[in-house]
């Protein structure tokens, strides 16, 4: 996985027509943590102690799929015009981009809040493939695991085993959602069209 670019606004997102998985969560709940770890890499995003420090959008490309990470939300200290600000960003990427999947991240001791319920309806209603990750797992004791990814799932009306732990299973999922996309079919593809679509909703 390589970084490819940042931006302060979608509409300056290139208009490629890759497929495009959106990494959103609460500012700290481990984004480029968990983007470092699909990397590979130790400090291709940068880790913060200090939450709400990103507010760009950040591209980088794996193959033929860019993941985009998007600024986190729900910083404590951010001004309402800036939590307004980085929400409006959160939107414009979901309703006005082809996006393939957006992949929600939930610290695994907490329940999801409105931001989160906000993203899935979205993601819901546009039909966008909708993933959850749960973080910090590694802070609940073996025996809260099983109970917690339970209750995470039914709150957001998901089966346990649609909850991702790890960066591989995470992308074992992409990938399935990107073989399964019928845009792959390159005969049927338009000469200059995109290799890879949204695949229909699961
Ligand atoms: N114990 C534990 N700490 C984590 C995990 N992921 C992130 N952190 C820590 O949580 C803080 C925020 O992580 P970061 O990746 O910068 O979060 P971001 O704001 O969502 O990008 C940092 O201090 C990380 O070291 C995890 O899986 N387990
Ligand atoms: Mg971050």
């Amino acid at each position: 996985m390589n970084f490819e670019l940042s931006v302060p606004d979608a509409s300056l997102l290139p208009d490629d027509k890759l497929f495009e998985v959106a990494l959103v969560g609460r500012s700290n709940v481990g984004k480029s943590t968990f983007i470092n770890q699909l990397a590979g890499q130790k400090s291709l995003a940068f880790v913060s102690k200090t939450p709400g420090s990103t507010k760009l959008i950040n591209a980088y490309r794996l193959k033929d799929i860019r993941f985009l990470d998007l600024p986190g939300f729900g910083f404590a200290k951010a001004s309402k015009v800036e939590a307004r600000k980085l929400e409006e960003t959160i939107r414009s990427v979901l309703e006005d981009r082809d996006i393939g999947a957006v992949a929600l991240l939930n610290d695994m001791r907490r329940s999801p809040g409105d931001l989160e319920e906000w993203i899935r309806d979205i993601s819901f209603q546009r039909g966008i493939n909708f993933l959850v990750v749960a973080t910090k797992s590694d802070k609940l004791k073996k025996n809260e695991i099983k109970p917690s990814l339970k209750k995470l799932a039914s709150s957001y009306g998901l089966e346990e085993s649609d909850i991702i732990l790890d960066s591989k299973s995470f992308l074992s999922r992409i990938n399935r959602l990107v073989r399964l996309s019928p845009g792959q079919d390159l005969s049927s593809a338009p000469a200059g069209e995109a290799k890879i679509k949204r695949p229909d909703p699961q």
